[in-house]
């Protein structure tokens, strides 16, 4: 008897043990809509390779490329209430939920990369990073997604006058929306998943969106013509669940700060390269790319500004972007 229950004493410690063991060893779930390979993919996945080596591995990341959890708005409301923890996802779809991310959405807020870059990398960056608490969401770090433009099926852009009346994919946020009225252009918010279908069935004319998701999402297969107007330089948003967030001690926050800071310069170098390759690509079977005077498009952009930029922290903010050097 006496044995026995030494016996099971020692199975419960085990077990116990084993539990503490099991419990000290946590798996994030991360999601991102573009397919693997992707420099968003491969810098989360480069992210959580750091993380599980700085932290012994109490710490991994599984990483569902491909909207595998889902499109960006539903991955959203999944990561705001801890369903998963990590997410990348564009800035734009945040537009509603934190007036702070329509500053970086703007049509031509940003002069060029490295003006973005500037921006993003000072007290601007901080101050949007900051609102995404407000939402239950931690930003880890901002990454790189180019400029956006317009390409469709009908044919070659190259000037304002051309979009009139032509219909378009855009991201999910009435910036984008509004933008493409002001253009003469009429805006069909839909997931990024429906848009080939969209497009291939002739539901809209096109969409609009940078050279490696114009290729690797295929777009080029169904509408040849792409005019680099660079419409908008959205950053892309790596975010935690603030629940997930709040798990980790001091230290391992700090662990998980320094490996998204290390992810974006590996995702920064990811991305130009891609950029040239998924361009040259698209060139190579068939896409013709045009280059209209931007100036015209600029100079339509008043009604967004004043429709989105009203209040003064938000007008302080563009200001703040402009004056940066
Ligand atoms: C891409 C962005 C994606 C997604 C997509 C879209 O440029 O990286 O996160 O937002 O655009 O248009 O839906």
């Amino acid at each position: 008897m006496l044995h026995f229950s030494r016996l099971a004493g020692a199975t419960l410690l085990a077990a116990a043990l084993m539990a503490g063991t099991a419990s000290a060893q946590t798996v994030l779930r991360s999601s991102d809509t573009h397919p693997d390979g992707y420099p968003t993919v491969e810098a989360v996945k480069y992210f959580g390779e750091l993380v599980k080596e700085r932290t012994a591995g109490r710490y991994t990341v599984e990483l569902y490329h491909s909207a595998q959890l889902g499109e960006e708005k539903d991955t959203i409301e999944q990561v705001r209430s801890g369903v998963i923890d990590l997410n990348r996802v564009s800035m734009a779809p945040f537009n509603g939920l934190i007036p702070e991310t329509t500053v970086p959405s703007l049509p031509y807020i940003f002069r060029s990369e490295d003006h973005m870059h500037k921006v993003i990398d000072g007290a601007v960056g901080d101050q949007i990073a900051a609102a995404f608490e407000q939402v239950g969401l931690v930003l880890l770090a901002f990454y790189d997604g180019g400029a956006r433009s317009f390409y469709n099926s009908k044919k070659p852009i190259n000037s304002v006058a051309d979009l009139a009346g032509m219909k378009f994919r855009v991201i999910q946020s009435d910036i984008f929306v509004d933008m493409v009225a002001a253009l003469g252009a009429n805006a069909t918010p839909m997931p990024y998943g429906e848009v080939y279908s969209a497009i291939e069935t002739g539901v809209i004319d096109g969409a609009e969106n940078n050279f490696p998701s114009y290729d690797t999402a295929k777009h080029a297969e169904v509408a040849k013509f792409y005019s680099l107007d660079e419409h908008t330089m959205v950053p892309e948003a790596f975010v935690m669940a603030k629940s997930s967030w709040d798990k980790l001690t001091p230290e391992d926050q700090a662990i998980f700060k320094a490996a998204a800071k290390e992810s974006v310069a590996k995702q920064r170098g990811l991305w130009a390269s891609k950029v040239k390759e998924s361009r040259a690509k698209v060139e190579a079977a068939g896409s013709q790319i045009t280059t209209p005077d931007k100036q015209p498009f600029i100079d339509a952009m008043g009604p967004v500004y004043e429709k989105h930029v009203k209040d003064d922290k938000l007008k302080a903010m563009v200001e703040a972007i402009k004056a940066a050097q």
